[in-house]
């Protein structure tokens, strides 16, 4: 494309004054939206508490919430997250009896035992309203030493508990099959300490990603991790799933990030493995069991994070592409062109976007409607706000010379770069108020990535519209097949051939979820039998009562 073609086409943008794109904002302007990108904070609000927003009911077949432990062991779970899950209760594990809840009561006081039906019921059905057991207890702990007589306790009682964070996980992991007892840590939301000169942040593992956020800010720090659930999730639950999220790309997986854990493990021994050294080589690293293991292997209670320098400068683009041949190509331009200045590259398809319209109140596509098939938000976080920008100007600009981008804006103020992620971040919750959402979260090749999207969408037709998104820059796809209800025909046209196609990739069908409830009989698609083999003897090494979150991460047949 001529440069002045380029130009034109970025003229004709509203928010996009011309002069910033090819010859650079004067520098007074360029401060000023500067200052107000960097101000900006991404779109927080999240309805995770309006749970179940539109979930199935019964009548689709899933099973909801029961009233008592026994009728939840008549009923076989059928879960529409994978194929029709028949999962018996567990017979070795006891029911709750009022001795049990008085005990309880002894160690955490009567506002640390929750049996008000409408708070049990709350924590019993996840965010998407997909998912729901039949709890009757809700055990609010306030520190470490309680978690651990509540886990010594149920231990020798062998009652069965599922650790709960801020509940907005997405493969049914945080909230029970059956009975479970639920131990949710949001009491436990204490920051700790703060090393302004490292960077370390210690706290407590319920304390919301978001606060955290805040806090740090307010130091000179980032969160090395962000995601749409900000406003709800815990630190806890993240470092529990593992979280990706959407810096991933920038600053890499708490593996990485995570410096040191405190865990009580199921017989309530408490783990210190709380260190906040940057180097340890002595022995096995054993916080990496814990980072990702999804409350199966013990209960993450403190934690020590390194938090990146908040950088001053920050621009965020949303582009158009004709192509999915296109998007790879911008990705590895800006890899090479924005390098180090580089902190996000999402990318999503003309469905999410209609979805997104017509679901979201108060956003708007910041491109004029017109056929591009797909689209992608590059954020760069930078030192220096006018190399940044001017950087990040000739890149674009240059892409649009090679044809890469058709279309393109830069946020200049606080309304359009949260505009921008308000769309990308909204896609989730978009999908759910459509009704039926089958979700798959996974890594591929970047080259192969968008071709199980297509397929999909000839295996279903008219019967489901199929969304392609995600955190392109990591290879990792969000396939949501959306539609009214949940049915079994449209389940079969899914699965098996999706996990089936991912592994003929050398994929993952879990990218940075978990595998929870909905593929704990899936994980020989993505690890070898010796490996679920040994994380089996790891599992009953740590939790031989199997008391921890049962019927999730691992297949019951090696159990
Ligand atoms: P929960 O949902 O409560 O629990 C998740 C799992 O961790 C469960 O198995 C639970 O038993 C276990 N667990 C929780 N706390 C503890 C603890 N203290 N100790 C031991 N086990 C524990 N995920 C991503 O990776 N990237 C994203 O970009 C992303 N975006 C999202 C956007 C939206 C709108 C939503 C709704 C979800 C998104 N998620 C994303 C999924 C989810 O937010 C993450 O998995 C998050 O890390 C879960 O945290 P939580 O506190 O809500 O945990
Ligand atoms: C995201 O990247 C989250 O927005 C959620 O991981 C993805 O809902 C999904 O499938
Ligand atoms: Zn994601």
């Amino acid at each position: 494309m001529a440069r002045r073609e380029a130009a034109r086409l970025l003229r004709r943008l509203g928010p996009l004054a011309v002069e910033s794109w090819t010859r650079g904002m004067p520098h007074s302007q360029h401060e000023s939206a500067n200052r107000i990108v960097n101000s900006c904070r991404r779109f927080h609000w999240i309805p995770s508490l309006q749970r179940p927003l539109c979930g199935p009911t019964t009548s689709g077949g899933i099973y909801e919430g029961q009233s008592s432990a026994k009728k939840a062991c008549e009923v076989q779970k059928h879960t529409f997250g994978s194929a029709a899950t028949h999962i018996q209760r567990n017979p070795a594990y006891s029911e709750l009896n009022s001795d049990d809840v008085s005990y309880f009561k002894s160690i955490l006081g009567e506002n640390g035992v929750v049996q008000d039906e409408d708070r049990v019921a709350v924590a019993n059905v996840d965010w998407m309203g997909k998912y729901s057991g039949a709890s009757q207890l809700l055990l609010l702990p306030k520190n470490t030493t309680e978690v651990s007589k509540i886990l010594s306790y149920c231990n020798t009682r062998r009652l069965a508990v599922v650790p709960q964070g801020g509940n907005t996980g997405l493969v049914g992991g945080s909230v029970p099959v059956y009975d479970e007892v639920i131990v949710g840590l949001s009491g436990m939301d204490k920051i700790i300490s703060f090393d302004n000169v490292n960077g370390i942040l210690t706290c407590e593992a319920g304390c919301v990603l978001e606060n955290l956020s805040n806090f740090v800010e307010n130091e000179g720090f980032i969160m090395p991790l962000d995601l749409g659930a900000k406003g709800s999730c815990h630190i806890g639950g993240n470092v529990s799933t593992n979280a990706g999220g959407l810096r991933f790309i920038r600053y890499g997986s708490l593996h990485g990030s995570v410096l040191g854990l405190e865990v009580v493990l199921a017989d309530g021994t408490i783990l210190d493995m709380l260190t906040t050294l940057r180097k340890d080589n002595t022995g096995y690293d054993l916080k990496h069991l814990f980072i990702g293991s999804e409350g199966s292997l013990g209960v993450v209670t403190k934690i020590s994070v390194l938090t990146p320098a908040k950088l001053p400068s920050t621009n965020v683009a949303f582009l158009s592409c004709n192509d999915y041949k296109s998007c790879q190509k911008l990705l590895l331009a800006a890899r090479r062109s924005l390098g180090e200045i580089l902190s996000a590259f999402e990318f999503m398809d003309h469905h999410c976007i209609d979805l997104a319209m017509r679901h979201l109140e108060g956003v708007h596509n910041p491109l004029p409607a017109s056929p591009y098939k797909f689209y992608v938000l590059i954020e760069i976080t930078g030192s220096d706000e006018s190399y940044d920008k001017t950087k990040l100007e000739a890149f674009l600009l240059r892409s649009m010379e090679d044809g890469l981008v058709a279309d393109g804006v830069i946020a200049q103020d606080i309304s359009q770069a949260s505009n921008f992620w308000r769309i990308r971040e909204g896609i989730s919750e978009a999908s759910v108020k459509v009704g039926a959402v089958y979700k798959y979260d996974l890594s591929i090749p970047v080259e192969k990535l968008y071709d199980i999207v297509e397929e999909m969408r000839c295996r279903l037709g008219d019967s489901a519209e199929v969304l392609g998104y995600g955190h392109l820059g990591d290879g990792n796809l969000h396939l949501n097949i959306v539609s009214s209800k949940y049915d079994d025909n449209t389940l079969e046209r899914i699965e098996p051939f999706v996990y089936e196609w991912t592994s003929a990739q050398r994929g993952s069908i879990s990218a940075e979820h978990g595998l929870g409830l909905m593929k704990a009989e899936k994980i020989h698609y993505s690890k070898s039998p010796e490996a679920v083999q040994l994380m089996a003897s790891i599992k009953k090494l740590l939790d031989p009562n199997s008391i921890l979150n049962p019927y999730k991460v691992l297949p019951q047949s090696v159990l």
